[in-house]
């Protein structure tokens, strides 16, 4: 049986050769387009504050134009049903986003959603290997005190930091999902690695910590996901993805992280997770 983590790495790597060579021919994007009252395929948008869960939504229905404001924090859930189509097939999806930031709300909102008799059939869980945006002013003095106490403030210290977040996060879910706490329909979790065009350059080392097999030492969110692969039958993905070019601010203070890719690019890393979203979605019976 072929590893299901080098299946994994090699489609990792399609997507970057496509991203590379120019925009893929003959792939049909998908689109997601609203329209109310529709609650088949449930589907869960899980992840950290500013990891770009709302965006990607907006990423994959389409419903972003160059210019546009940029995005704010989402304090409350964002419920969608809407249509996906690709090429000249429909399935209809029931898209569930779930704020980041740690409130009451948000523990009643992943509550209501993982635990409810409507618990999604699919995650999609957005990390950005430590490009989260940080909202509010005085969390970031907070993050910028924790860092200055412990040694240098540069972008490597505020992505550690953000890294050893999202993985106790995401730990948290795969603990719930493994013990049958949560989402007890769930046949599949796709990993969107988002924001990669503000590491690009360093999309090797995203890849070995986010897919198990490759480094010497595993990272620690490599290790859950073999978790998951182990002890649970889920399908799971794990894609590189970006949503919008935006320059990306670590810390007030620090230079800014720019953009390495263009809008043809990213069209094709658009149309890539499309693709895999919708054979996720219409699988049926497992594998
Ligand atoms: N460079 C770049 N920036 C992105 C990308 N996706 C999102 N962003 C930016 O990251 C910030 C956070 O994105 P959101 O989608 O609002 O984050 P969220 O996960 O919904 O955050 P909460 O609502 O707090 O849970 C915004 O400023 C986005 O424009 C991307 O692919 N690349
Ligand atoms: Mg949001």
């Amino acid at each position: 049986m072929p590893d299901v983590w080098e299946n994994t790495r090699s489609r990792w790597e399609s997507v970057r050769h496509a991203v590379d060579g120019g925009p893929a021919a003959g792939v049909v994007a998908a689109t997601l387009h609203g329209r109310p009252g529709l609650s088949v395929n449930p589907i869960a948008v899980t992840g950290e504050a500013g990891v770009g869960k709302s965006v990607l939504y907006d990423a994959l229905t389409q419903s972003i134009r160059t210019g546009d404001h940029d995005s704010s924090r989402s304090p409350d859930i964002e419920k969608h049903a809407t249509v996906l189509r690709f090429g000249s097939r429909r399935t209809r999806a029931a898209v569930t986003v779930i704020p980041g930031q740690l409130s009451t709300q948000r523990e009643k909102a992943l509550q209501d959603t993982m635990r409810g008799d409507a618990s999604p059939h699919g995650i999609v869980h957005v990390v950005a290997w430590g490009h989260n945006r940080i909202w509010q002013r005085a969390s970031q003095r907070d993050v910028h005190a924790a860092l200055a106490a412990d040694g240098d403030v540069d972008q490597e210290a505020v992505r550690n930091w953000h890294r050893r977040k999202e993985v106790a996060d995401f730990r948290l879910l795969v603990d719930e999902i493994i013990e049958g706490q949560a989402a007890q329909r769930l046949r599949w979790l796709i990993v969107a690695v988002s924001k990669c065009d503000l590491y690009w350059d360093r999309l090797d080392e995203a890849r070995d910590y986010y897919i198990p097999g490759q480094a010497p030492r595993e990272s620690p969110f490599a290790l859950l996901m073999r978790d998951l692969e182990n002890e649970t039958s889920l399908r799971l993905s794990v894609l590189p993805m970006v949503s919008r070019l935006m320059r990306h601010q670590y810390l007030p203070g620090l230079p800014l992280g720019t953009s390495q890719l263009d809008d043809a690019q990213i069209g094709a890393l658009r149309t890539y997770f499309g693709q895999e979203l919708h054979s996720f979605i219409t699988q049926r019976n497992g594998h």
